[in-house]
């Protein structure tokens, strides 16, 4: 997220808990191994993906998957934020859920107690960092499942 001059610092700060925010181009380059060699705990990923460059799906959705299937990631919480919805034709919401593959997989807006579940957090919210607006109430969806 970071090469967005519009986060204009490395921190945000979101219902008492301050995020590190750190770019990630690619998985395959920076894994939870070298994570955890440089001492990072990975508390959450947020996957940041451009609704309106619909060609790319297919590449988001690999790049996800990969993401979703490392162990050293299989209970952190994942926020999925669907970009550049102030351009008209950027997919919808269920359009996005659906070329991600995260139809009927996503765990539920607002309070869901998943404490005793074994499931892991994940949720997909539309926003436009351009505008300002959505990347809020999926930053504070997430928060509730930080410690
Ligand atoms: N309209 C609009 N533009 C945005 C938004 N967020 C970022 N941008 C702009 O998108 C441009 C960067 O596009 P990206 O798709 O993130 O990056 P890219 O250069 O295409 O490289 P990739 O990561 O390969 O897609 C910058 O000019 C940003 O200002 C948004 O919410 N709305
Ligand atoms: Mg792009």
């Amino acid at each position: 997220m970071l090469p967005y001059s519009h986060f204009d610092c490395s921190f945000c700060c979101f219902c008492s808990h301050r995020f590190l925010l750190e770019p990630m181009v690619a998985w395959s380059q920076v894994n939870a191994l070298n994570c955890m060699f440089y001492g990072f705990q990975v508390d959450a990923v947020v996957y940041l993906v451009d609704a309106y460059d619909k060609e790319r799906f297919a590449e988001s959705k690999k790049e996800l998957d990969a993401l979703l299937s490392d162990e050293a990631l299989a209970n952190v919480p994942f926020l999925i934020l669907g970009n550049k919805i102030d351009i008209p034709y950027a997919a919808s919401e269920d359009e996005l859920r659906y070329h991600l593959g995260l139809t009927n997989f996503t765990t539920g807006k607002g309070k869901v107690n998943l404490a005793d579940s074994n499931v892991r957090p994940l949720e997909v919210f539309m926003c436009s960092i351009v505008r300002k607006m959505g990347y809020g109430d999926g930053f504070k969806w997430m928060s509730q499942y930080i410690k």
